[in-house]
């Protein structure tokens, strides 16, 4: 499926004038606070966004899972989907693989679809919470914590093949999340699985090239529920410390207990220069994987407040790699996917807006109402018309959702592979 531009522009020309009036009446506002509008809308145009392959398809859970007509059933397909989130949007422009969910077998067509499509391979994920036919060892008691050395080695060897697999598509980073964990109190020794882990990260970590990163997640329960190896930020970030200076913790929005502060988390881990990627997704529970800004957006803007400043002022903290690590039950995937994108794009775009000086001197002078009322005018700024020209600009859609019903896509799909195909992945 081939979404070309002229069709994408013969849609633009429908809405044109009316993004215009909004536009100019918008950007006059933000002119008037000496906001410069061309370098926010740049901004915008260079915010990429990788998409997990796993997240094309229905995801489902334990209690069963709805296909969704028209799922891609190969790595190629997954291209092609992310290739049509791409050119209606224009910041979905990498693809992150789970590995051995989608293994490419010929590199170079696959190179060559993904690059037709403009994307570029993000993070490989590793995967090592779920056994696979060709491995003899199992992970059911853990894997590169487990106690048994040929489970640990196991693990770390497959981790290697992932970063191989990753250097033939052209990806910078290895993403590590571990099931790890305990399900029951006195099941393991919180020290050994620790150390454990860690002398088998530091293996993975001596097998990274010069120019990558390792990522390493971190999640408090699920699906142990009594402990988990690598449960929060802190000890995310131990373990990169114990690795080296390309080892960075990964934070995923979901994977945190109720009410925790994770702007404060982001901000102190670029302090301290380790913040190396993030997870985008919404939850109101847990790891709920829901549409990115649809349950708590202020929340999100917030985390995109804390990620500017940190970007302007911690030269310490690399550019952090971006994904979307969500899940769809019952929506299109495709449509969900880009309602994520747009709820990214605004709370960025809004954190852009932020006077980051003035708020810098409400604090020091203890205005406290003051700092309150210049991020709450900054999130109540409806932005969306500059995310249009952002789009408009880099040949997208002006509105990505309204196309890709108009032009039927959905239905292209299903025409081209039927009702019955079905996606791997969670
Ligand atoms: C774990 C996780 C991790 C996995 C993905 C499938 O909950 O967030 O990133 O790789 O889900
Ligand atoms: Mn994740
Ligand atoms: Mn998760």
């Amino acid at each position: 499926m081939r979404l070309n531009s002229e069709r994408i522009q013969e849609q633009n020309k429908k809405s044109l004038s009316d993004h215009e009036s909004q536009f100019d009446f918008l950007a006059n506002n933000l002119t008037r606070q000496d906001i410069n509008v061309a370098d926010l809308v740049q901004q915008l145009c260079d915010f990429q966004v990788a998409i997990p392959s796993w997240a094309l398809g229905a995801g489902g859970t334990r209690f069963g899972r709805f296909s969704y007509p028209g799922e891609p059933s190969s790595l190629e397909q997954k291209l092609d989907d992310v290739g049509i989130l791409h050119a209606l949007t224009q910041t979905a422009g990498a693809i992150s693989l789970h590995i051995p969910w989608d293994i490419p077998e010929d590199y170079s067509a696959i190179k060559e679809r993904a690059a037709s499509h403009g994307l570029v391979f993000d993070a490989v994920n590793s995967n090592t919470f779920q056994d696979q036919k060709t491995h003899a060892e199992s992970y059911k008691y853990g894997s590169l914590s487990n106690t048994e050395k040929a489970v640990r080695e196991q693990a770390i060897q497959h981790n290697i093949e992932v970063i191989e697999i990753g250097k033939r598509l052209g990806s910078k980073s290895v993403t590590v999340w571990l099931a790890d964990g305990s399900n029951f109190p006195g099941q393991n020794n919180f020290q050994t699985s620790l150390q454990y882990t860690e002398d088998s990260l530091k293996r993975i970590y001596s097998h990274l090239p010069e120019d990558w990163k390792l990522f390493i997640e971190y999640k408090p329960y699920e699906p142990n529920f009594y402990s988990t190896v690598i449960q929060d930020w802190g000890t995310s970030f131990m373990l990169a410390n114990a690795c080296g200076e390309k080892a960075y913790t990964l934070v995923d929005l979901g994977h945190h207990l109720p009410n925790t502060n994770i702007e404060q988390i982001v901000s102190i881990l670029m302090l301290k220069g380790k913040l190396g990627g993030f997870h985008f997704n919404d939850s109101k529970y847990g790891d709920d994987d829901s549409t990115v800004g649809s349950v708590k957006p202020y929340a999100l803007f917030l985390i995109f407040n804390e990620l500017v400043y940190g970007m302007n002022n911690n030269p310490q903290n690399p550019y952090p790699s971006w994904m979307i690590d969500a899940s769809h039950n019952i929506k299109d995937p495709l449509e969900d996917l880009m309602q994520s994108l747009e709820a990214i794009q605004e709370a960025y775009a809004k954190a852009l807006l932020v006077d980051q000086k003035a708020l810098r001197e409400a604090q020091e002078a203890h205005d406290v109402v003051g700092c309150q009322e210049m991020l709450q005018a900054a999130y109540r700024t409806d932005i969306r018309p500059l995310l249009q020209k952002t789009r408009l600009k880099a040949g997208g859609a002006l509105y990505p959702l309204q196309a890709y019903r108009d032009l039927k896509i959905r239905k292209t799909l299903v025409d081209e592979r039927g009702t019955e195909s079905v996606a791997t992945g969670l």
